[in-house]
């Protein structure tokens, strides 16, 4: 499913992410940048060490990466450029800033994603998995960040506003849900 939002090409669709053809995709990682289980650990393994060699340097210059911040490295064998790394909230109950921070993985993503010269970016469906985000209240906090961010962009001189955005769902619930929530909003 497509839909465009002021210019950008808006997709939902279903499947792994590794293999997805775009500049930049994003990874649910944690904010060791070390690697873990979920998406993050399907990023590793297909892109090789390359991109553990970047996160290393990351973490020597900056710690790693905050719960809502993105970091940029190589994507290695990936089809993509680059991978974004991005470190979504554990949900705790929802009165932790959870929203907020979520939002801003996609917002930071975007944002380093065309600061690094991607103009397509991919992303997972950040926080649903290991760190328990219920997938309605994600798909709603991620669909309404960047399309957001897309309607107030005011035209494609904007180097906040990527040409293509893709969620990528490996499961079946995740993409029912973001092609109702993509429905009501086109
Ligand atoms: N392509 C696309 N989506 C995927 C893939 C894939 N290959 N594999 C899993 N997903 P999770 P989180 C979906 O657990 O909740 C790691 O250990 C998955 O079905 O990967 O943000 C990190 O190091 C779910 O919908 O990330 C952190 O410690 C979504 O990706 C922690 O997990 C996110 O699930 C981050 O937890």
């Amino acid at each position: 499913m497509e839909s465009m939002i002021n210019g950008t090409a808006v997709k939902i669709v279903r499947g792994d992410i590794t293999r997805y053809e775009t500049d930049a995709i994003v990874n649910a990682a944690n904010s060791s940048l070390l690697g873990g289980g979920g998406v993050d650990g399907a990023i590793h393994r297909a892109g090789g060490p390359a991109i553990l060699a970047e996160c290393h340097k990351i973490r020597d210059r900056q710690g790693g990466c905050d719960t809502g911040d993105a970091v940029v490295t190589t994507a290695g064998r990936l089809p993509a450029k680059i991978v974004v790394h991005t470190v979504g909230p554990v949900y705790r109950g929802g009165q932790d800033r959870e929203e907020e921070l979520l939002k801003s993985c996609y917002l930071r993503s975007i944002e380093e994603a065309c600061a690094a010269g991607a103009q397509r970016i991919a992303f997972p469906n950040i926080s649903t998995g290991i760190y328990g985000y219920p997938k309605e209240a994600a798909a709603k906090a991620a669909l309404s960040a960047v399309l957001d961010l897309l309607r107030t962009s005011t035209n494609g001189n904007d180097e906040v506003c990527p040409q293509e955005v893709a969620f990528v769902c490996y499961d079946e619930e995740n993409e029912r849900i973001y092609r109702q929530l993509l429905e009501q909003e086109s």
